[in-house]
């Protein structure tokens, strides 16, 4: 596979700046941003304000006691929604693989641009450097070959940081890390390694992927790749974000119940599979039903949370089908998951108990991995009851 080559940018400060450059007298203060009342919280602070130990999220009550000079201004999303708008426009401009994380960061996979742009090196400089001139505000940009270290790097300079890792320099570097740097270590499972004198990515390299697993379920992998610098997941684009559907007209008219769940199943198993590659889940789960006559219906459920299991999501389009098939023939079946959502280490699972959830993972995780040597009719699923 080619060498991708990923940028990631990150504004600073960015909800404060865009105030600061709005407002000129605000230049070099401390600036606060956030709720003015006795219970509101802080969005975010100028560096200035950083200074005093303001932080996003603290109650205002303290950030007024850490820093008293500071000037306190209310959220105002319109504005900062226009800065992003203009901001992502840029990224527009060199490739149409821009995938949002927030309002004012993001993800471009500029793998083959360097004919037209430049290398990624000078795409992110240009970047950079556009959105200081055309917007008077600074982004903190990382470039490397992966999501994680692009991400990574662009944290290492803030703020007006600009960083670059190479794949040689990778391992290196991540050695001395503390674990939480890695994609999905949380506070609680950093203390957990900590007490077990786990404290920097290097020693965490140390332990074999079955040791990682009682600290990192299903992400055990995943965490294990990330610390020897490797991270397939792909850049996903809004466009590509926005539904993953699969449908099947049946050679005939089908107008069997057990028959049709029996088509059902490798419909929900492929878009799962397909959710899973992804690393992406969803929310709405639509089932299209088209009948002998043409006659055509789509019902969808919405979840509280994301699933990409093919068993959740054949239950679920189950449920669907038993509630809305009218017992005429059918000639076609679509089921599709939408609502997606980023999913790499987010919590489990929704339907079914723990033990159940993960028992379904790593089910689905073996089936993708024989799919992935042998072919998608490698292996099916029989029936299930
Ligand atoms: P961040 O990128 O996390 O923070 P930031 O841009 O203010 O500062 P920096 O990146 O330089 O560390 O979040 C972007 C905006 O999202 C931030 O300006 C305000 C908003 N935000 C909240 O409203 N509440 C929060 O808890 C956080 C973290 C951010
Ligand atoms: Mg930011």
């Amino acid at each position: 596979m080619q060498q991708r080559s990923i940028i990631h940018v990150d504004m600073d400060a960015f909800y404060a700046a865009v105030e600061q450059r709005d407002n000129p007298v605000l230049k070099g203060k401390p600036v606060i941003v956030g709720g003015h009342s006795e219970r509101g919280v802080v969005s975010t602070c100028s560096y200035e304000a950083r200074e005093f130990g303001v932080r996003s999220a603290i109650p205002m009550f303290r950030a007024k006691l850490l820093c008293p000079n500071a000037v306190i201004i209310p959220v105002n999303m319109e504005k900062y929604k226009a800065a992003s708008r203009e901001i992502f426009k840029i990224f527009y401009e060199y490739t149409p693989l821009v995938e949002p994380l927030s309002i004012d960061e993001a993800f471009l996979d500029v793998t083959g641009c360097d004919k037209v742009f430049g290398s990624a090196q000078e795409i992110g400089r240009q970047i950079k450097d556009r959105i200081k001139t055309e917007n008077q505000l600074t982004a903190s940009v990382g470039v490397s070959y992966n999501k994680h270290l692009a991400k990574l790097a662009s944290d290492m300079e803030k703020p007006d940081g600009f960083k670059v890792i190479s794949e040689e320099e990778a391992v290196q570097l991540l050695e001395g890390l503390p674990i939480q740097e890695l994609w999905g270590v949380g506070k609680k499972t950093a203390q957990n390694l900590n007490n077990r004198a786990i404290k920097t990515i290097g020693q965490l390299r140390k332990l074999a992927v079955q040791q990682l697993r009682p600290y990192f379920g299903k992400n055990a992998e995943a965490v294990y790749l990330l610390a020897r610098g490797i991270d397939n997941r792909p850049v996903i684009s809004d466009e590509e974000v926005k539904s993953i559907g699969n449908e099947t007209t049946l050679e005939k008219d089908v107008w069997d119940s057990k028959a049709l769940k029996q088509i059902l199943l490798p419909l929900a198993e492929k878009v799962a599979r397909r959710a899973r590659l992804k690393e992406i889940r969803g929310r709405t789960i639509t089932l299209k039903l088209r009948y002998h006559d043409f006659a055509t219906i789509t019902r969808s459920v919405t979840l509280a949370k994301g699933i990409d299991s093919d068993l959740e999501l054949y239950r679920i389009a189950e449920g669907i089908f038993e509630k809305e098939w009218n017992n005429k023939a059918v000639r076609l079946i679509g089921l599709t998951l939408s609502n997606l959502e980023s999913g790499q280490c987010d919590e489990q699972l929704s339907l079914f108990s723990e033990n159940v959830s993960n028992k379904q993972a790593k089910i689905d995780s073996a089936v993708d991995k024989i799919k992935d040597r042998f072919g998608d009719r490698s292996v099916f699923r029989g029936t299930i009851d």
